[in-house]
């Protein structure tokens, strides 16, 4: 990383510094570290915004599809071309490892290329019609202006997920980042910017909730994507639906892992860590339960800890280094409360549960990986703390594994290990969660296929894969005759 990153806003083509408060990013690995800095956007330029954005919607809307994916293969080209440096700087300003980072900047251009190829996919469907002369054609075309509000943890592969689909498909964005990561945001804009979208079609406003807000709420928005937290997610989902807006909304998970008794042990055992401990457990789809039958749970659950007490916590820019901070300090406290009330409920911490007073780790958001065992219900069972922290229960059998599993408001992803294929057709039939991994970690998710949650993780269509051209065009049903056949 060189020097401190301007904070801009793209409002119609302009990059402009906001008239807001002041908004700064900050390392979390070394928190007196600024990555970048600026102004917020104010509710003036979210106005200006989405004003572009309505200006641009008709010509955009009528550029051929191909010509629309021309321009994200063009990006993806550049995202792909700076990987390992905006890989880096993702990891200095979010806290993920390296190649972690490096790998979601690689992701987005994945993405990207995906959706650029859209224009050589199906476009609508025929049918039949039961009368003479008649063929109904349903027709797709694009919602209008799309707001899209994207959380920390992803800050390039979220956003190519929701914005790559918004503009192929024929609408214009403005796009609300969170405010910790407004440099990966900045990068992506630039890339998508520089390969040529006309002015207006993508904007860009940095800001904290009153930004988001005012865009959500504001009247010339005619749909909402969202990922984030269920409550922010609820409440834009309230406000939306109050004024006739389509919303999807990606929001929590407790996403849990079972290992089965004949599950390959040792393969069990680095999924799990993955899953639970990849981006600091900073994932919607991160694992954060998990059932061991009561067979091989003693084994299981002590050389679980005895892997994660052995992670290499530190510098996430480190080649060395297992898993980096979390993203802030109000996150590092909350997920320390929420050991501590595991605890005072009867939780026993088999590794980690401690703040790191001493020493590198002492002054970033580090929290240390920890696995709690559990013998009842505890809110750190059905509550998201999305934090490097496992929470464990043992299963007498596969039908209680899978009612554990099922033992939640969330339903966004689980892992099965099992290597019986009867017990994993039980777990297709009866986990009730909208991504299911058997012999994988609860997290990942490939463009091309549906992603989202079952339950209370989600609400709206699925995105990724055709799923995301559900939310993003709407169909006009053709009931398509001639006249009379000439002589
Ligand atoms: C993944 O599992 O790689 O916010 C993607 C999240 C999810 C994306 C997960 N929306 O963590």
């Amino acid at each position: 990383m060189t020097g401190v990153v301007e904070i801009r806003q793209l409002i119609d083509g302009h990059w402009r510094d906001g008239g807001g408060d002041s908004v700064t990013s900050l390392n979390p690995t070394r928190p007196n570290e600024v990555v970048a800095e600026g102004n917020c956007a104010t509710l003036a330029d979210v106005d200006g915004a989405v004003a572009a954005a309505g200006e641009a919607r008709a010509g955009w809307a009528n550029t051929p599809i191909h010509q629309r994916g021309a321009l994200l293969l063009e990006a993806a080209a550049v995202v792909e071309s700076n990987a390992l440096a905006w890989g880096l700087e993702l990891t200095t300003e979010e806290g993920k490892t390296k190649a972690e980072g490096i790998g979601e900047v690689r992701r987005a251009a994945q993405i990207l290329r995906y959706y650029g190829n859209e224009g050589d996919r199906q476009a609508g469907e025929i049918f039949a019609s039961p009368r003479a002369g008649e063929q109904i054609l349903v027709t797709r075309k694009p919602v209008g202006v799309v707001a899209v509000i994207t959380p920390f943890n992803f800050p390039i592969a979220i956003p190519a997920w929701k914005i790559a689909p918004a503009l192929v498909h024929g609408n214009t964005v403005v796009w609300k980042p969170a405010s910790t990561v407004p440099l990966l945001a900045i990068r992506l804009t630039e890339a998508l910017t520089n390969a040529g979208l006309p002015a207006g079609v993508l904007n860009l406003v940095i800001g904290d909730s009153p930004v988001g807000e005012a865009l959500v709420n504001h009247a010339g928005i005619d749909a909402i994507s969202f990922t984030g937290s269920t409550g922010v997610g609820r409440r834009i989902a309230s406000a939306a639906a109050a004024r006739g807006v389509p919303v999807q909304a990606e929001m929590g998970g407790k996403n849990a892992a079972v290992v089965l008794d004949d599950a390959d042990i040792d393969m069990a055992l680095d999924q799990v860590m993955l899953g639970a401990f990849r981006s600091t457990g900073q994932k919607c789809t991160a694992t954060s339960r998990l059932i061991v039958t009561e067979r091989i749970a003693d084994r299981f659950l002590a050389e679980l800890s005895a892997r994660t007490a052995a992670l290499a916590v530190g510098d996430p820019t480190d080649e060395a280094t297992q898993m980096g901070p979390v993203i802030t300090g109000m996150a590092q406290r909350g997920i320390y409360a929420g050991i501590g009330s595991a605890i005072s409920q009867g939780g026993d911490v088999l590794t980690g549960g401690h703040p790191y007073f001493k020493g590198p780790l002492a002054d970033g958001f580090f929290v240390a990986p920890t696995v709690v065992e559990l013998t009842a219900h505890a809110d750190i069972w059905s509550q998201e703390l999305f934090g490097p922290v496992l929470a464990a229960r043992r299963a007498a059998d596969t039908d209680e594994a899978f009612a554990l599993v099922n033992d939640s408001e969330f339903g966004l992803s689980a892992a099965v290990f099992t290597q019986d294929v009867t017990r994993a057709l039980q777990a297709v039939d009866q986990v009730d969660v909208g991504v299911l991994h058997v012999n994988s970690e609860s997290a990942g998710a490939d463009p091309h296929v549906p992603f989202g949650g079952a339950k209370k993780s989600g609400l709206g269509p699925k995105e990724q894969g055709s799923a995301s051209r559900e939310f993003y065009t709407h169909t006009t049903t053709v009931y398509l005759r001639g006249g009379k056949p000439q002589p």
